[in-house]
């Protein structure tokens, strides 16, 4: 068997959580691969509505094992709650959530980091979601990380000695102000250990390739997105993990020739969160109709979302270093009361017209748009292919013609019964 892999094609947020939740039937197995608490994947059914940050969204079907792979970084305090969440609804998944031994903590001084990371950095910031990733995955590089396997022997000494690094880097290079609020996150953090020790801690490289060998089906689920990526983003407003398809590889322990198909989700226009470049931005009443029309707010943050145009350039770059093998359109709703529908096909640098995504997008970067006609109508109830307009199969057929990868799913809503197969 292979691992099918479901990812992000923009800044995140494409709606990554709705769709592995619809696909899970097909699949035994539901794993993450890489990021960790930044990550905010929203589902929704019988008029409930769950944010996971860390667990797989397999989580709520039956029968199912839900993985959270070595590749994934880890707040104890973070799954604890999610972990409540989630038990609150009467389903103890102590059977079927397993987490690698080789997923990385993340520590309260990993976050104390990532903000004073980011106060340091004054207008030139990130824009992190404050969750200490950055931090977490310096010292997985680094080689002075904590694994989940650590807490297992000696783990209080170990933490203290990367708590004391810590705290010299913050006194000494970045002069952050830390001992109240390290005080605070400490106890609740050593508490939540505890949590995670209530899981099976699992060699998860090894299972789950006996478990493909047995013949088990896996998805892995991407979080953040594509331009998010550490190597191929927008560098450096990027996160600190591939999120790429090849990020399932190391971050679950498959070999390459064990990727299946990859999922390439994408919003119908295009979000970001934080800051960097955004080449189709909208600061008009457009881009304040796709808010308020796409509740484009984070959903572990809260902050407001920026919000523009569909940008193909961007999207084929991205579909290239995925090798995106079939496309899933999400939120087409949320264009339904425009009369004309811009879409990014070039951009412009220096007054060359490009259709390849740059090195770097600076100020003088320009999108050139082609405008298609809105389709004008309610899709949210919509439920079958035929009952699509016009307009909305023409929309799909352009951006297929520019990519050449078929879109197979229109999401025209937040629900599972909101998910069209147009192919
Ligand atoms: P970090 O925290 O170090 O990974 O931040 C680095 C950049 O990555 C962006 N990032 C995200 N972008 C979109 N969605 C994310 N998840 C949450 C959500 C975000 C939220 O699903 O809504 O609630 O605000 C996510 N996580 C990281 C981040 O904005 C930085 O630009
Ligand atoms: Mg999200």
């Amino acid at each position: 068997m292979k691992v099918d892999v479901l990812l992000g094609l923009q800044w995140g947020d494409e709606g990554k959580g709705k769709l592995v939740d619809v696909l899970t039937p097909q699949y035994d197995v539901i794993s993450r691969f890489q990021g960790g608490p930044n990550a905010g994947h929203t589902l929704e059914f019988n008029n409930i509505k769950h944010v996971l940050h860390t667990i797989p969204s397999g989580i709520f079907r039956e029968n199912k094992m839900n993985l959270i792979g070595n590749g994934v970084v880890m707040d104890p305090v973070i799954f604890k709650k999610e972990i409540e969440g989630i038990e609150k609804l009467g389903i103890d998944i102590t059977k079927t959530l397993i987490i690698s031994k080789k997923a990385h903590l993340i520590l309260p001084s990993h976050r104390l980091l990532d903000a004073a990371s980011e106060a340091a950095k004054g207008k030139a910031k990130i824009g992190s979601t404050l969750k200490g990733i950055g931090p977490t995955y310096r010292d997985k590089i680094g080689r002075d990380g904590l694994r989940v396997g650590d807490i297992l022997h000696n783990f209080e000494e170990k933490y203290q000695k990367l708590v004391s690094q810590h705290i010299e880097l913050l006194e000494k290079y970045y002069q952050y102000d830390y001992k109240e609020t390290l005080e605070s996150y400490e106890k609740e953090w050593l508490a939540s250990i505890e949590t995670l020790r209530k899981f099976q801690l699992v060699d998860s490289d090894h299972m789950l390739n006996q478990m493909m060998k047995e013949g088990k089906s896996v998805i892995a689920e991407g979080a953040q997105g594509t331009l998010l990526d550490v190597d191929f983003g927008s560098y450096p407003f990027v996160t600190s993990s591939n999120t790429i398809s090849a990020g399932a590889c190391t971050g679950l322990g498959i070999a390459p020739n064990k990727i299946g198909n990859v999922f390439g989700i994408f919003k119908a226009y295009c979000t970001r969160v934080g800051m960097g470049p955004f080449p189709t931005e909208l600061f008009d009443a457009d881009g304040k109709a796709l808010r308020d029309f796409g509740h484009e707010f984070g959903s572990t943050t809260g902050r407001e979302r920026r919000c523009g145009w569909l940008d193909l350039v961007a999207l084929k770059y991205a579909i290239m270093v995925n090798g995106a093998t079939e496309l899933i359109m999400m939120k087409a709703d949320v264009l339904d009361t425009f009369d004309q529908i811009k879409v990014c096909t070039k951009y412009k640098i220096d007054g060359e017209e490009t259709v390849d995504f740059p090195y770097e997008i600076t100020e003088s970067l320009e999108p050139v748009y082609e405008s298609l006609p809105g389709w004008k109508c309610d899709l949210t109830g919509v439920t079958s292919k035929e009952a699509l307009p016009k307009e909305l199969n023409d929309y799909v057929k352009f951006i297929e013609d520019y990519i050449d990868v078929p879109v197979t799913i229109v999401s025209v809503g937040p629900n599972r019964d909101q998910t069209i197969r147009i192919k």
